[in-house]
């Protein structure tokens, strides 16, 4: 959260930083009306139900997968999210990690800055532009990286559904990953997304194919995936997610065929303070009881 939410925040109440801890709880619960969050980090159960007059649970980011929305509804909690402003840097971030990934950046950058140059050139890298493009999940942020990728190569898309959209669909994402030479993970965090990108999702993407990441962690069946590129089963993968954050598997931190972000999909100055501007509009509405600008439909 930035310093500037925070100072905004401030100016409407009082603001406290709070991990479920029990004693805390027991002298302050009563008084908390709103929980302030971020997309990774959600709210427990546990602290929901200890909170009798919380009212809404206003979410920093887009995902919401760390937030049981049936479960506030239930209790008479609001849930928003911050959906649509962050999602040109998602995609932007996502086409940097394509293109990053096939031109090898990591070790070029690594080559210049070692002074090794000097003793001679890196090996060859891979050609972006005419590569097939596979997109799992073309919601808002799918569908921005598909308008992007459209100028390099054919893009395709798997999903729950078809949308109203010109590119070849794919109900299966491991058949998609078979069609594909890169794979772009953009599917919302849910029980029914968890490991859906698994081992035989890799095996189909093959030896030749990359993963790219800015989804979430759950969805990619980490362990899967980092037999995949020990074994080179596929040729790389670019992360900005991961499992459980802000561990990563050595064998992907090791590699040489991969590029690591510390999910920072929606970290710039203009978008978080966009970001920051919408969980304020919706806290203001709140508490003057006029209807949310984005809240989360119960399921
Ligand atoms: C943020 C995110 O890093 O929007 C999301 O779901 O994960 C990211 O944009 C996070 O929510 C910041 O608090």
């Amino acid at each position: 959260m930035s310093a500037d939410l925070e100072a905004a925040l401030d100016a409407r109440g009082e603001r406290v930083r709070v991990e479920p801890d029990a004693d805390w709880l027991a002298a302050n619960a009563d008084d908390v009306r709103i929980i302030v969050t971020g997309g990774q980090t959600g709210a427990p159960r546990e602290l929901v139900e200890a909170l009798p007059n919380l009212g809404l649970i206003a979410i920093n980011g887009v995902g919401f997968d760390k937030v049981d929305i049936a479960h506030a509804a239930a209790r008479g909690v609001t849930v928003t999210n911050t959906p649509g402003v962050l999602t040109d840097d998602v995609a932007d971030l996502a086409i940097g990690l394509v293109i990053g990934l096939l031109r090898d950046f990591p070790r070029a950058d690594a080559h210049v800055r070692s002074g090794a140059w000097t003793n001679g050139d890196l090996p060859l890298a891979r050609k972006v532009t005419g590569r097939r493009f596979g997109i799992v999940g073309l919601g808002r942020i799918g569908s921005a990286i598909a308008d992007r990728l459209e100028a390099f190569g054919p893009v395709a898309y798997s999903g729950r559904t078809r949308k109203p959209v010109d590119l070849p669909f794919h109900l299966d994402a491991a058949s998609l990953a078979a069609a594909s030479d890169v794979l772009i993970v953009a599917a919302a965090a849910s029980a029914e997304t968890r490991h859906l990108i698994d081992a035989r999702v890799l095996e189909a993407l093959g030896p030749g194919g990359v993963l790219v990441n800015v989804a979430r962690g759950s969805v990619v069946d980490e362990d899967a995936l980092v037999a995949a590129i020990a074994e080179r089963r596929i040729a790389g993968a670019a992360l900005d997610v991961f499992a459980d954050e802000p561990n990563v598997p050595p064998v992907l931190v090791d590699s040489d065929r991969t590029m690591l972000t510390p999910h920072i999909a929606s970290a710039t100055v203009e978008t978080r303070a966009a970001m920051a501007a919408l969980v304020l509009d919706n806290i203001d509405a709140f508490l003057a009881g006029r209807p949310l600008p984005t809240p989360i439909p119960p399921p």
